[in-house]
């Protein structure tokens, strides 16, 4: 059981546990993540909590690298952090990231799909597919450049770095900071707070803001651009490479063929 789940009044409470493997989402993990968001939405909460719990070292390692196919296209709509990712944007309530630990790959695109973001002093976030050699996706990258200021997603995805818990909040990559000892209470208020208004406005409001962020229309011709982009990227031996570094637990020698 890689999720553990709870319900406080209106709020509900989904926590990552599968530390062992750092709460890297494979096929598994968002398997089970998804089926608990369909019982939430069931039980009609009117916010969910994602979290991996307070004092977690790792909130999630991303994308299971283990799982990225090589040679095709890594993060096909299919794929499992595709779906999760879709899965929150459509939740019909708010998603709420609680947030203790460093934040790796896809689960910094998910926690920026998240409705609101709440860390504390240990969080950090990283966009890695630099290391990786990995041509990150169309809707990851509209993703972060509405997300995110068009610099601030750039530096973050050219140089992979972990980006503190201080310049998250300075960056809007979280809405509060506050300390580990109150992260819990903290985003409990704000969940009980949203969960005592009314849940169809603001239902209807998050429904909104996904569907009017999403109408700008991509023209076929810069999408099949994009795509040719992409391909080169994950057939090139630096994303046989960089897949390999990991598992051997080295660091990558790029040579950009
Ligand atoms: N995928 C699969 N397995 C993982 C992942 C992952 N992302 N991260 C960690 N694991 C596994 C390791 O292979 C170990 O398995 C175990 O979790 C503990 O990791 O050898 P095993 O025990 O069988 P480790 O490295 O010993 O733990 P720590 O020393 O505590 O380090 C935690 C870290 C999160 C810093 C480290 O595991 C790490 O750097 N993981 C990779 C983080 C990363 O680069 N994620 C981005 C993945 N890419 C994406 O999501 C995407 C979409 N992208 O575009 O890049």
């Amino acid at each position: 059981m890689y999720i553990r789940s709870e319900v406080d009044g209106y709020v509900g409470i989904l926590t990552l546990c599968h530390t062992e493997k750092r709460n890297a989402l494979s096929r598994a993990l968002v398997g089970e993540l998804l089926e608990a968001m369909d019982a939430m939405a069931a039980a009609r909460v009117r916010v969910l909590i994602l979290t991996a719990g307070v004092g977690s070292k790792v909130w999630s390692a991303g994308h299971d690298i283990h799982e990225l196919p090589l040679g095709e296209d890594p993060l096909l709509y299919s794929d499992p952090l595709e779906q999760l990712l879709r899965g929150v944007r459509h939740f019909p309530a708010p998603v709420i990231a609680m947030v203790s630990g460093s934040v790796w790959g896809g689960a910094t695109d998910l926690v920026l799909s998240c409705d609101i973001a709440i860390g504390d002093d240990t969080c950090s976030f990283a966009l890695t597919p630099v290391n990786l050699g990995l041509p990150y996706n169309t809707a990851g990258t509209l993703n972060f450049m509405r997300r995110l200021p068009l610099n601030i997603a750039k530096e973050m995805l050219f140089t992979a770095r972990s980006v503190s818990p201080h310049e998250a909040e300075e960056w809007h990559i979280l809405n509060h900071r506050v300390d580990a000892s109150e992260l819990r209470a903290f985003t409990l208020d704000i969940a009980h707070g949203i969960a005592s208004k009314a849940p169809l406005a603001v239902a209807a409001l998050k429904e909104q803001f996904r569907m009017l962020a999403d109408s700008a229309p991509l023209q076929p011709g810069i999408f099949e651009r994009i795509q040719e982009l992409r391909h080169r990227v994950f057939k090139s031996r630096d994303y046989v490479e960089g897949i390999d570094a990991f598992k051997e637990k080295r660091a990558p020698v790029f040579r950009g063929e």
